[in-house]
């Protein structure tokens, strides 16, 4: 069985969008996955097909119905029982490559996009709905991020990538980012390669590599770099000599 995603919006035209290009749009004309873009407005209530009302305790926005949402989930559920429910909100738990590879090892995916102020709070319980968020920056809507998510699980998917060696040097694999790349010409407006790229010492290559990563993700990520010195060693830390002027 192919990876399916179902996606729960008020704009489903958003979707495949960029995903029906490039290497997400080649696997999905494959049939190594699928994707069905549900519109939320179906299980509106009344005429005008209400999707959302006011929140209690007053303030700013829109709220959309639990009974409405629901409504969509069962929908979306029906014929795929076992597929993990996502909503996609600023206040959930940040999407990391993990949760990419998880959701990526599994039948695939039913993802709720929010729109207005959020989703009644009872649904998100009531169907057991898990939170992520794509980072610390407010979107109009979840659709973009659903989009983000769906591209980091389909290029995991067997058979997505072009050359899958890419898949395990890339940044993240190891908690490190990726090294700088360089291609011809040699020399670019006064600008050389590295040297040591063009000696075909494949272990000096290597090295010198692992050096620019770390160097990378020290400067420009902490965050990860502490992760991935405390994974890789526990001790590591403690048994570091500090020297006297505290430059480690
Ligand atoms: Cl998942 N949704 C919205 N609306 N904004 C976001 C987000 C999600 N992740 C970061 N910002």
């Amino acid at each position: 069985m192919s990876w399916r995603a179902v996606v729960l919006t008020l704009f489903p035209e958003m979707f495949p969008g960029p995903l029906g290009q490039s290497l997400a749009g080649r696997a999905l004309k494959d049939g190594i996955w699928s994707l069905q873009a549900h519109d939320l407005r179906e299980h509106g209530l009344g005429r005008h097909r209400t999707v959302d009302d006011t929140p209690f305790g007053g303030g700013a926005g829109m709220v959309m119905r639990p009974d409405v949402v629901d409504a969509a989930i069962a929908h979306a559920s029906a014929d795929a029982p076992d597929l993990p429910v996502v909503y996609l909100t600023p206040r959930g738990r940040r999407l990391d490559q993990a949760d990419a590879r998880r959701l990526a090892a599994g039948p695939g995916i039913v993802l709720l996009c929010g729109r207005y102020e959020g989703v009644d709070e009872r649904v998100l319980e009531a169907r057991q709905v898990e939170q992520l968020s794509i980072g610390d920056y407010v979107l109009s809507g979840g659709e973009p991020a659903a989009l983000v998510l769906l591209d980091a699980c389909v290029r995991l998917l067997p058979g997505v990538m072009g050359s899958d060696d890419s898949a395990g040097e890339e940044s993240f694999s190891d908690g490190l980012l990726e090294y700088p790349h360089y291609t011809k010409p040699a020399e670019w407006q006064g600008r050389s390669v590295p040297p040591i790229l063009l000696s075909g010492h494949h272990a000096s290559i290597a090295a010198w590599r692992r050096t620019q990563s770390e160097d990378a993700t020290r400067t420009r990520r902490p965050d990860l770099w502490a992760a991935h010195a405390g994974a890789a060693s526990p001790d590591h830390r403690i048994r570091l000599p500090v020297s006297p002027r505290g430059h480690n």
